[in-house]
């Protein structure tokens, strides 16, 4: 193997861990954020969230501006609406990024403050696999983070090429 393609592998061998390592950042709600009516509908977040391939490592920002709140809560007190006082983050009335744990597993969450999560700030997150599954992971749904990594990487593999 000639010097050059000994970089070459290296670089590609370094890409490939790279981006089975990236993970997706999501913004809960895209630009109506973590919100109640009249800002959404009920159904707004299970319809956020279909169609989406959520992982294990995956990160949720949930924005949000007025009083809400958010907790990470058990099926039951999702679909009861609890008003539970073990919060995400341990505050209310700010923003927060939850990472998904790197298990398999269904996820809730709900805002606590007044009837929000009965009008629909609610959301279950069904995470189908973890980051870890390894080179299996090349193409990861994260266009953005990837793309500047690769573009990274490119530039580093023809850096090593070139010497
Ligand atoms: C909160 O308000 C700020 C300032 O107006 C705005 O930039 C931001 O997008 C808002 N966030 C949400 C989730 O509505
Ligand atoms: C999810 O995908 C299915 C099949 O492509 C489509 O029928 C459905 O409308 C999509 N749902 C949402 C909320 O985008
Ligand atoms: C609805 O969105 C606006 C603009 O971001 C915000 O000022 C307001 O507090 C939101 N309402 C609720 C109930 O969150
Ligand atoms: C979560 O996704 C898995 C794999 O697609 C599926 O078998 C399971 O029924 C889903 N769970 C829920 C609660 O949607
Ligand atoms: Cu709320």
């Amino acid at each position: 193997m000639g010097r050059s393609s000994t970089a070459m592998a290296l670089a590609l061998v370094v890409l490939a861990f790279i981006e089975c390592e990236a993970v997706t950042r999501y913004v809960v709600g895209d630009g109506r954020g973590w919100t109640a009516p009249p800002n959404i509908t009920a159904g707004f977040y299970d319809e956020w969230a279909a169609n989406k391939s959520f992982e294990g490592g995956d990160t949720l920002e949930f924005g949000y501006n007025g009083t809400h709140s958010l907790a990470a809560v058990s099926k039951e007190e999702y679909d009861s609406c609890a008003k539970v006082s073990s919060f995400a983050d341990g505050t209310n009335g700010q923003g927060y990024a939850y990472q998904l744990p790197k298990k398999v597993g269904v996820y809730y969450f709900i805002c606590t403050i007044d009837s929000h999560c009965e009008a629909g700030q609610k959301l279950a997150i069904n995470v189908t696999s973890t980051t870890s599954a390894g080179f299996a992971m090349w193409s990861s749904p994260s266009p953005l983070t990837s793309g500047a990594i690769s573009m990274v990487l490119y530039t580093f593999a023809l850096f090593l090429l070139g010497h």
